[in-house]
């Protein structure tokens, strides 16, 4: 189970999610599951506008490098430009897991450093991916929602 996160937090932020689902199932492959959109308070760099975001599943053939190229792609398609370091941004695809593969270079580190820590990551992933085995930490997505410290808002989105 491959599993990317999407992430919106400056102009048209559902449209940004329905494009980059759009632009997944053409160029990555089939995404065979969705979480609800939640609306989501800033984490890291807190004085920035309010997030959508949005766990997925997708079902592809390319191997970790060059879905890595596709998703940098679709993040440029949708206009995004690189800033700072956790500031805001129109749309952010990142891979969380790629099955229980383990990758660290210079490039691309999976599973997501930091998705254990994040509420606003753990929340829509347990909503399709509850029981799925973190290959490092050999805890589950529920257990380690549970463990987190994490108290930023995270609610569903109604639009
Ligand atoms: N992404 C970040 C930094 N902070 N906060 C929320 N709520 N959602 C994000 O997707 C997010 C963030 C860096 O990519
Ligand atoms: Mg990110
Ligand atoms: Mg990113």
């Amino acid at each position: 189970m491959i599993l990317l996160l999407l992430g919106a937090n400056l102009g048209d932020r559902i449209r940004a999610l329905h494009r980059a689902n759009e632009l997944l199932a053409d160029r990555v492959g089939v995404v065979a599951q969705r979480s609800a959109i939640y609306e989501t308070a800033p984490w890291g760099v807190t004085d920035q506008p309010t997030y959508l975001n949005q766990v997925v599943a997708v079902e592809t053939t390319l191997p970790p490098d060059e879905l890595l190229r596709q998703t940098q792609a679709i993040e440029q398609a949708l206009g995004r430009v690189r800033l700072e370091r956790w500031g805001a941004r129109l749309i952010d695809i990142d891979m969380l897991y790629y099955g229980q593969l383990i990758i660290q270079t210079p490039h691309l580190t999976i599973p997501h450093p930091y998705l254990h820590q994040r509420r606003f990551t753990l929340v829509p992933l347990a909503e399709i991916a509850p029981d799925f085995l973190h290959p490092i930490l050999q805890k589950t997505t529920l257990e380690l929602l549970t463990e987190c410290t994490d108290t930023s808002e995270v609610k569903i989105f109604n639009s």
